[in-house]
């Protein structure tokens, strides 16, 4: 059955001007291949995300591989032989970065038989009001009273976890012009078996997976002011889109600056996420926080063994520093296909560049001289946007809304089934593949969505083509 013929013809000049607008792309760009320029790596196995940055000396590559120990290695429970990791918990979530951030990779919401959330972690915070200026300044949230801003669903003998967290999904359907129909699975969280009575009733949840962790020191080096030079956060220019940044809590400058990481862009700094996880996902105090993650009512937690003041010596947190900064990123796989190329069009045409920001050259001053003027091609933006109500989390953080997120850089993100073993994507995993993912966005990005539910079968293969070929 076809829509009245008044209702389709502005809908077929809207497609018409934006086709006109298409750039059409016959061949490769020079270096487009290189998505991390010089620090581009070419494995393209399961260990593809594994590879310290290319031009690394082979003297740093030792330096890499020490980071990469502390990173992968799991850590015991004070006290213990092995003085330089011991500390874990009292509470934690799981006992190495590696074991969330899987090869490297990506994390996944538990399966339905998961003894814990393992690679998924639960921010928990109240809403907060103008009395609470101050804290929201310094730690972008309010914490749960009891459980702080963190469940942590793991911890060590005697101590009590802090609750057991399950996933279920709702399902419901979403259909393309030409009929073709795919189901997407809102989730919903189930938190059970807490260890220290009721969560406050208006408590906050946000459901998150362990992002990758290639190209992380060349985002850090991008310069500010070149990512605050695509934020339009009135949308000034009335593309619909906006993009802000969020400013965060420098714990070592003691002042608020552009965030960068996390799926929220609450952290600024590698070294600052770092530190958090490690206190946060794994219960190690380090140099930049001296507490471990027990809240005042926690008393058991608060008088366990620990590992060292700190926990986690400064060199091990500097080598992790260097670890995180230079996993490189590998290279662009079948760019020069005919459907890749069309792919790529069609992304332009779709306006997905428009937050998924193709380019950007590293500062000069960059941490590490690796880093530093490289051609980048991450796919972000770094910015944050109102992804609309079905993603929200409702719960801001720093000056991120309920309804924004940060766009994730899409580099690497065809190669997530292989080093991952999964495609499950967005800051819950809720999307199986990249075509739920796309099909998730709104708010700011439902104009883009809109315009690929027009496309046919062999246009979403161009796109998902030109995406696997990231
Ligand atoms: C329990 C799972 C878990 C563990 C363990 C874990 N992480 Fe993460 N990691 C996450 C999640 C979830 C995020 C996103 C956080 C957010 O959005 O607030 C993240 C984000 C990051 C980021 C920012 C990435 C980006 O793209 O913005 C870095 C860097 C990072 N983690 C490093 C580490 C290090 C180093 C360790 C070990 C000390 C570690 N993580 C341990 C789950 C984990
Ligand atoms: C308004 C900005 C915006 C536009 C336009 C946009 N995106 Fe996104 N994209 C985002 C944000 C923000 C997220 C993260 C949302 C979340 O995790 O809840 C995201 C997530 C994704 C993901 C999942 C990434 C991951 O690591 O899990 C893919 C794939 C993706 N976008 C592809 C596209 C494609 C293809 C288009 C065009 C059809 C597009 N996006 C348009 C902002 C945008
Ligand atoms: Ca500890
Ligand atoms: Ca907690
Ligand atoms: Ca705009």
């Amino acid at each position: 059955m076809l829509p009245p013929l008044r209702l389709l013809l502005p809908l077929l000049a809207l497609g018409l001007a934006a086709c006109d607008q298409a750039p059409r792309f016959t061949q490769a760009e020079p270096g487009e291949a290189l998505s991390a320029g010089n620090a581009t790596v070419f494995k393209r196995d399961h260990n593809a995300f594994s590879q310290p940055s290319a031009n690394l000396s082979p003297s740093r590559r030792l330096d890499f591989s020490v980071g990469n120990s502390f990173f992968r290695n799991p850590w015991v429970i004070a006290p213990a032989t092995t003085t330089a990791r011991d500390g874990l918990g009292p509470l934690f979530n799981t006992n190495a970065c590696q074991n969330c951030h899987i090869k490297d990779g990506r994390g996944h919401p538990p399966g339905p038989d998961a003894v814990s959330a393992a690679s998924m972690l639960v921010r928990l915070s109240l809403p907060a009001g103008a009395e609470h200026a101050e804290t929201l300044e310094r730690l972008g949230v309010l914490a749960e009273p009891t459980y702080g801003g963190q469940l942590q669903d793991m911890a060590t003998p005697g101590i009590a976890p802090e609750g057991k967290v399950r996933v279920s999904y709702r399902l419901h359907s979403l259909k393309f012009a030409d009929g073709h129909s795919v189901e997407l699975r809102q989730p919903a969280l189930e938190i059970s078996k807490l260890g220290y009575g009721p969560l406050h009733p208006d408590t906050q949840f946000s459901a998150r997976i362990a992002p990758p962790m290639i190209g992380l020191g060349l985002l850090e080096a991008i310069p500010a002011a070149a990512i605050l030079a695509n934020a339009d956060p009135d949308d000034a220019d009335g593309d619909g889109i906006s993009g802000r940044a969020n400013r965060v809590w420098d714990d070592a400058l003691q002042r608020s600056v552009l965030g960068r990481f996390g799926w929220k862009a609450g952290q600024p700094t590698l070294n600052q996420q770092n530190a958090h996880a490690f206190a946060g996902d794994m219960g190690l105090t380090s140099g930049l926080l001296a507490h471990d993650d027990c809240s005042p009512g926690q008393t058991d937690c608060r008088s366990a063994r620990h590992g060292g003041e700190p926990e986690v010596s400064d060199s091990i947190l500097a080598s992790v520093l260097f670890y995180s900064r230079n996993l490189g990123v590998p290279a662009r796989r079948d760019l020069d296909s005919p459907q890749v190329l069309a792919g790529k069009g069609l992304f332009h045409q779709a306006g997905c560049q428009r937050c998924h920001t193709p380019q950007f050259t590293t500062a000069s001053d960059a941490a590490e001289p690796e880093l530093a003027k490289q051609t980048i091609r991450p796919y972000s933006d770094l910015l944050l946007h109102d992804m609309g109500p079905g993603l929200a989390d409702k719960r801001s953080e720093f000056l991120a809304s309920g309804r924004e997120w940060r766009t994730p850089p899409l580099w690497g993100i065809g190669l997530t089934e292989t080093v991952s073993g999964h495609t499950q994507l967005l800051h819950d995993g809720r999307a199986r593949d990249l075509l739920e993912a796309i099909l998730w966005h709104g708010g700011e990005a439902e104009a883009a969505k809109q315009q690929v539910l027009t496309f046919a079968a062999d246009e979403r293969a161009a796109l998902l083509a030109f995406l696997n070929s990231l």
